[in-house]
């Protein structure tokens, strides 16, 4: 090898790092603006995305490791057996995900891209700073001469600093987890902001949690050793730390229940009796009657049919629907709807 080849070679195997920062005090602003704006409604809400401070994260990946808790594994078998398939299809040079967490399920897509010798970039974009830079760190370390750029940012605020797509350079946008079961009734706006991060070419990748016996949905949501009802419940401790308030913790309770017309499981805290608490940082006070509860969550459960309503709603178009052998969890493609094509 000359010196020449010898210098290309060492450009290309040590790929790009980067981590660019989005979110800073305007995450605590919006703790506020939701808090203020949920609790004075007549019903009152929450948004899930403060569940998930520290603890709160940690109880998360707790509940996904629970017997009855089965989208995490079940959607980790349906990506293992077919990340080769996924791959073939999309040509997959660049892989974008959102809430990419510790990238656990990543590496069997980034594996699958590698084995194809399409990967080229990865670009992880997720809140949790320490843990964009964490799992980039390990990606381009265990991915020599992949390119990593990691976003730190709110998905509802920042997905315009993703680099828009590069033609040649086939995308796959992936968010799994069935996170898009929070975002009713936004799930189809949501939707269409993904599809303007896709070329014609690209393809999007999400995970969605199926309906299926409200048994089994409700236990999910409800396990026996109480996680998640320790991670609800933590929501409280969360707006006591952050915005010094007094809720009394233990005079609530995990409530979670399958809604069989809107197809979704809600997540609620119940006040065991009634009270008034202060939230001096936003200068409010909230009284509960007895039994009043604050819906914390939604996580939708989808069919073929209303997906496919969705991705039409966005502009999208259903390309493979894969699913476990019990149908509990799809993983879907999908990509721009085009009149020509
Ligand atoms: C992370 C939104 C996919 O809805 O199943 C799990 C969150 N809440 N148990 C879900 C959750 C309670 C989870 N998502």
């Amino acid at each position: 090898m000359s010196n020449v080849d010898r210098r290309s070679e060492l450009a290309r195997t040590a790929g790009r790092n980067t981590i660019s920062v989005h979110v800073g005090e305007g995450t605590r602003r919006t703790l506020h603006e939701d808090v203020l704006d949920g609790l004075t409604r007549p019903s009152k809400e929450l948004p899930p995305k403060h569940l998930y401070d520290t603890y709160g994260s940690e109880l998360f990946d707790r509940i996904c490791e629970l017997p009855e808790y089965y989208p995490t594994r079940t959607e980790r078998a349906i990506l293992t057996a077919r990340a080769d398939a996924i791959v073939a299809t999309t040509g997959m040079a660049e892989l974008v995900e959102l809430g990419s967490g510790t990238a656990a399920k990543t590496r069997v897509l980034l594996d699958a891209g590698r084995r194809a010798g399409t990967l080229r970039r990865y670009v992880p974009f997720d809140v949790a700073e320490q843990m964009v830079r964490a799992t980039a760190g390990a990606l381009a370390e265990d991915y020599p001469g992949l390119d990593v750029h990691g976003i730190v940012g709110d998905f509802e605020r920042h997905l315009a600093e993703i680099p828009p797509p590069e033609p040649g350079c086939p995308r796959v946008l992936a968010f799994l987890g069935g996170t898009i079961g929070n975002f009713l009734p936004g799930a189809r706006r949501f939707l269409a902001e993904l599809a303007a991060l896709l070329g014609p070419d690209d393809f999007l990748l999400l995970g969605t949690d199926l309906v299926k016996d409200p048994d089994v949905l409700e236990a999910a949501y409800d396990d026996s050793a109480g996680v998640t009802a320790a991670f609800n419940l933590n929501v409280l401790t969360v707006l006591n730390r952050e915005l010094g308030a007094d809720f009394p913790v233990e005079r609530f309770e995990h409530v979670a229940f399958f809604d069989p017309e809107r197809r979704w499981i809600e997540l609620r805290l119940r006040a065991r009796r009634a009270c008034t608490v202060r939230i001096p940082a936003i200068d409010l006070e909230v009284s509960f009657l007895r039994g009043e509860e604050i819906r914390t969550e939604i996580s939708t459960k989808f069919t073929r049919q209303r997906l496919a309503g969705d991705y039409a709603a966005a502009g999208l178009e259903l390309a493979e629907w894969l699913t476990d052998d019990e149908a509990l969890f799809a993983l879907t493609l999908a990509r721009r709807r085009l009149p020509d094509r």
